[in-house]
């Protein structure tokens, strides 16, 4: 039987705007788009586990379609489903070198959507939960349509934020800079309704780190000894997928201190800025919590060039004010 107190994702961002006396309805349609892709790509994420039965990437599937990657399947949706509406000013994604215009067959928006479309997609093949991570800005040049100027924006200036998680259940949570809601599909209606409102941190937070240790050869002392403080005599258990989404939902739910530091083969770390940790950081401060680089908070690092590279520690706050301290102690 349906309950009547279902609140679906679309419900929720109409009552949300009725909330903003200046609301066009604009951010509203934008969001709902997004929650409409990621129910297209999670349906193929879904049915990757019968590759073998729909031909891997590269091969004819059954209708004599080209198999696509799901990276690049994932993709072309999220631009599919923005590119046309009239509220997007430009994008840029992951699997694109190039930041990416609105077409001139289409009219041009207010805002700026920055995406990783398949976080995690080496995961796929074994099964384990991926995701899509989005970042939106306003436009802020004077020209009609986008530059890269506007995607180069520092994480504090995002008007939303938030990832999809294809896992056990297929997850939608983001925040407005009204709190973080979460979402769950429920294939039954075909529908995102409303099951984490006002996602916090919990507090206490459970002292639970996640770092790859196998590159603890390469990190600086200052991450060594934190490892080693945490695990010891902080009394810190460890879990780690190595899916930036699910490792990031398991902290927001849980609480912890998720860690990609840099390391003497990455520098700068491995996870990029723009659309993977300036939006989590955008989610995990609207709940409470902190996201730094190791030495300032990510929303504040201007960022250079689209695909640039930060090392990144997020999760409950005294967390990461612990780390950002230990890092900062003499060698
Ligand atoms: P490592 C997945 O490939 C990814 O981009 C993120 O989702 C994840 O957090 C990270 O890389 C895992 O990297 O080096 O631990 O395998």
């Amino acid at each position: 039987m349906l309950q009547s107190h279902v609140v679906t994702i679309s419900r929720f961002l109409i009552d949300a705007e009725r909330k903003q006396p200046h609301a066009t309805g604009a951010f509203t349609s934008l969001l709902s788009d997004i929650a409409l892709a990621a129910k297209v790509i999670g349906r193929e994420v879904n049915k990757a586990g019968l590759v073998d039965i729909l031909g891997a990437a590269g091969d004819e599937n059954v209708h004599g379609e080209q198999v696509q990657k799901l990276d690049v399947f994932a993709n072309q949706v999220m631009f599919r489903a923005l590119d046309h509406t009239g509220l997007v000013a430009c994008m840029a994604s992951e699997e694109n070198e190039t930041f990416i215009p609105i077409p001139d067959k289409f009219p041009a928006g207010d805002y700026v959507v920055i995406y990783d479309p398949l976080d995690g997609s080496s995961n796929i093949d074994v099964n384990v939960s991926i995701g899509t991570i989005f970042s939106i800005h306003k436009k802020i040049t004077d020209g009609e349509r986008g530059t890269l100027a506007d995607c180069l924006q520092p994480g504090s200036r995002q008007v939303a934020a938030g990832y999809i998680l294809y896992g056990s259940s297929t997850m939608m949570v983001y925040t407005t800079g009204a709190g973080v809601h979460g979402f769950t599909l429920d294939p039954s209606i075909g529908e995102f309704v409303l099951s984490h409102p006002l996602l916090r941190f919990p507090d206490p937070p459970k002292k639970v780190y996640s770092v790859n240790e196998a590159y603890y050869a390469r990190w600086s002392r200052g991450q060594q000894r934190l490892v080693s403080h945490l695990k010891t005599d902080g009394g810190f258990g460890s879990r780690y997928i190595g899916s930036l989404v699910a490792d990031m939902h398991r902290i927001l739910l849980q609480g912890g201190l998720f860690m990609y530091p840099a390391e003497t083969q990455n520098p700068q770390g491995k996870l990029r800025l723009l659309y993977e940790a300036a939006p989590m950081a955008m989610v995990i401060e609207q709940a409470g919590g902190r996201a730094s680089n190791g030495i300032m908070d990510v929303m504040d690092i201007q960022p250079e060039s689209l695909h640039q590279r930060i090392p990144l520690y997020m999760g409950s706050k005294d967390f990461v004010d612990l780390a950002e301290k230990m890092l900062a102690e003499s060698p």
